[in-house]
């Protein structure tokens, strides 16, 4: 009986926003849980949202099951989206789009595709990685293996990453951040990227692209560089693409496994596995969210005014991420941390210790994941002085 179940310990990222909550100090920072965060400190809702929901609310006629691949519409739309107007592997069939509940879903169908239909295959995360990924795929039965990505010095290991991508076996998946790594902030460079692909050709193995973060980095474009080099390059590619962090449509759940195959044929195999394995976990996606997507992506207006507000997002981190550093100048710490500046996305590895951000917590209410992990989007433009000083005294002794 459930008296025998025993008790395991919450998502340490969500628990920290629970002591953020609990805490009574005014000057508390939460720097903890990945979500954008404006100048006021909330997560807005996008307006292109806002107008596509109306839209929505004014038009929709059924609240019928949608198929198991989701919107078509919404697969049409984030397939262009992802891998380019003028995609090849799009013109030619070879791409198709399952929507699924959030990014994580995607991630699990992903976990459950490749245990079910690439029997014996071994799954390989950066170290670190999101630590969702960990649990996630070892729900799923895959056995998950690690590669070098950033090492104790907190600087990216390329070395050490081709260096195991080169013993691989063949046929293995690997797991790779497509923009704007979580937790750590470092990307690959166009030539590195190059280098990698080089490796996954050599040695045939199966690349699965996480985009949580398209938007967030350099551009909407320019952060897909990396997904699309490998789609036209390769016979095979899984993307799982999130619209949480970039459509600000976290609690709708929205998001999709793209699958890129040999030929138009072994498509129709793939999507018809990916139907089967996701009528066993989900049945059909929700619809909502997806639909909102889909409507602001097929309308210029709305699409217009959303690309401003995915860029003003990503101008603010840019701001926050110099304005840190600006701050830190003072302290004689701009060049210490100077990676904060070259680091991408909402996330950065500040190199600080654990103990340093236990520090940071109980006695400045500065909130970081222990690995030292800060969320780049939460910082207060108006008090960087304040954390300046702060990490100043806890890196000093
Ligand atoms: N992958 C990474 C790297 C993430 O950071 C997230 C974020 O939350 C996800 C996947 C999943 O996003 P979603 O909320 O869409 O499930
Ligand atoms: O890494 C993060 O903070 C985001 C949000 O179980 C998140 O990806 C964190 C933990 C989790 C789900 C989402």
């Amino acid at each position: 009986h459930f008296g025998q179940v025993g008790r395991v310990p919450g998502d340490p990222i969500l628990g920290l926003l629970d002591a953020y909550r609990a805490d009574p100090n005014p000057a508390k920072l939460d720097l903890g849980v990945g979500v954008y965060k404006d100048a006021e400190g909330i997560t807005p809702i996008p307006q292109a949202v806002k107008l596509a929901e109306q839209r929505l609310i004014a038009t929709e006629l059924t609240k019928s099951y949608i198929g198991g691949h989701g919107d078509p519409l919404f697969g049409e739309q984030l397939l262009r989206l992802v891998l380019g107007e003028h995609s090849p592997a799009l013109s030619e069939g070879r791409a198709g789009c399952t929507q699924t509940p959030g990014g994580t879903g995607a991630l699990r169908l992903a976990g459950d595709f490749i245990a079910r239909c690439l029997p014996g295959r071994s799954l390989w995360l950066s170290d670190p990685t999101w630590p969702i990924h960990e649990t996630l795929f070892a729900a799923a039965r895959l056995p998950v293996r690690h590669y070098p990505y950033v090492g104790a010095d907190n600087r990216l290991d390329v070395a050490g990453l081709l260096a195991t991508l080169v013993e691989i076996p063949p046929g293995d998946v690997v797991l790779l951040h497509a923009c704007c790594h979580n937790p750590t902030g470092f990307d690959l460079s166009h030539d590195d990227w190059r280098q990698v692909l080089e490796v996954v050709r050599a040695r045939e193995l199966l690349p699965l692209f996480d985009f949580a973060y398209q938007g967030f980095g350099d551009g909407l474009e320019e952060d897909a560089w990396a997904v699309r080099l490998f789609v036209e390059a390769l016979p095979e590619v899984l993307i799982t693409s999130s619209c949480s962090k970039n459509f600000g449509l976290y609690r709708e759940r929205t998001g999709a496994l793209i699958a890129i195959t040999a030929d138009a044929s072994s498509l129709q195999d793939v999507r018809s596995q990916l139907a089967a394995l996701a009528r066993n976990l989900w049945s059909t996606p929700p619809s909502h969210g997806a639909a909102v997507v889909a409507t602001i992506l097929a309308d210029e207006q709305l699409r217009q005014l959303w690309q401003q507000e995915v860029a003003a997002k990503r101008q603010r981190i840019a701001g926050l991420r110099n304005g840190l550093l600006e701050a830190l100048q003072p302290y004689g710490l701009a060049e210490r941390f100077a990676h904060i500046g070259a680091q991408r996305g909402m996330f950065s590895y500040t190199g600080l210790t654990a103990a340093q951000v236990r520090r940071l917590r109980s006695e400045d209410a500065v909130y970081l994941v222990e690995s030292g992990r800060a969320n780049v989007a939460g910082l207060d433009a108006e008090r960087l002085d304040d954390l300046a000083r702060a990490i100043a005294r806890v890196v000093s002794d």
